[in-house]
């Protein structure tokens, strides 16, 4: 892409925010799992009170595979109240459904405006997309990172609390607010990621990434038996075969979850690594830690799930928070690409 700098205009004062802001959003897709909650969630809830944060919940993304009207509004819902059960406090922060504030749409178009194509035929997630659902490659899935460049800058957040899986979309964020602000003048800063001390979570598989649509899930939220049969299903060290056989500790995933469940990792370590306890009993001990680390949560999320319109109400009101910030920037948008 060139940009003509004698079509630029003069730079001016930005209107950006005092206090640094920051934006994430969360598909409503289902449950949220161990990596959503130990890679984003628990940083949510971390930052709410340091910086002005905006959470959102983004149907308009999950419309690129989700087409059932009713499971989408469902499962909007779900994610609203599963974040508000895992610490988000609406009264400390933003939580608000992307479809509520459309400006973002018309952002969107206009970002797409300044971004070759080939920054997202070359964008790792389109790719695997493309190969996971070979029958619906819809022009929702090329765009969804620039849906993304506007979601962060439509409040012109700083900061964005993601897991790694999101370094690449993030990086293409950074690059089309710098072709935005390239040119039509410093509007938006340039986001920058941050990470939580697990911005990648393993599935239960061991290998892959924690995902929903690979099915290798731990949901946080389900009932005890449900995790107590995810966390069983979890791959250890595959070269240990006998109870008696030395296990490798820095591999095995349930040995590095136990990390973040109890203060004990140091033993749980070395009890692997001399075979004095077995992959079942760390499992089992995981399992156990982890129903009892949720259980608040889950109490939670059902009382919030019991009144509904009380939910719906704590949404509109965040979606009305954030009207006068994205008005302002939209009509601050417009004026700079010659709009009326
Ligand atoms: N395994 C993970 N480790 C660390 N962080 C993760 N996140 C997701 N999986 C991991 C982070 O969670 C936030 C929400 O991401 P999302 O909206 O893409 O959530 P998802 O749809 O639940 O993610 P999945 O399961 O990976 O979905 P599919 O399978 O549909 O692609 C993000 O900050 C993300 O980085």
């Amino acid at each position: 892409m060139t940009t003509d700098a004698s079509a630029k205009p003069a730079p001016r004062a930005s209107s950006l925010p005092v206090k640094p802001r920051i934006y994430s959003g969360i598909q409503p897709t289902g449950r949220p799992h161990l990596g959503n909650d130990l890679g984003a969630i628990r940083n949510y809830v971390a930052m709410q009170d340091k910086y002005e944060a905006i959470y959102c919940i983004v149907d308009y993304h999950a419309l690129t595979h989700v087409h059932d009207p009713e499971l989408l509004r469902r499962q909007t819902l779900e994610m609203a109240a599963a974040l508000i059960a895992l610490g988000l406090d609406p009264k400390r922060c933003t939580v608000f459904v992307q479809s509520d504030r459309p400006e973002v749409t018309e952002l969107c178009w206009l970002f797409n405006t300044v971004t070759p194509v080939g920054w997202l035929q070359r964008t790792p997630t389109y790719k695997e997309k493309r190969a996971n659902q070979p029958d619906d490659v819809n022009h929702g899935l090329l765009t969804y990172p620039v849906l993304q460049a506007a979601d962060i800058a439509l409040p012109k957040a700083s900061l964005v609390p993601v897991g790694k899986d999101q370094a690449a979309h993030l990086e293409l964020s950074r690059e089309i607010v710098r072709a935005f602000n390239a040119r039509y003048g410093e509007t938006f800063p340039e986001p920058q990621a941050v990470y939580t001390e697990a911005p990648v979570v393993l599935g239960t598989d061991g290998v892959k990434k924690m995902s929903k649509s690979i099915g290798n899930t731990i949901e946080v939220l389900a009932e005890p038996d449900v995790i107590r049969r995810q966390i069983m299903s979890m791959v250890t060290d595959t070269e240990r075969i006998k109870r008696s056989d030395p296990g490798r500790p820095q591999v095995c995933n349930v040995c590095q979850m136990h990390r973040h469940f109890g203060p004990d990792y140091e033993a749980i370590w070395d009890g692997e690594r001399t075979a004095t306890t077995g992959c079942v009993d760390t499992k089992k001990l995981l399992a156990e830690r982890i129903i009892a680390h949720y259980a608040p949560a889950r109490e939670k999320y059902t009382e919030l799930m019991a009144d509904l319109p009380k939910l719906r109400a704590i949404l509109d009101e965040g979606a009305e928070r954030i009207r006068p910030i994205a008005e302002a920037t939209m009509t601050e948008v417009r004026e700079r690409m010659g709009l009326r």
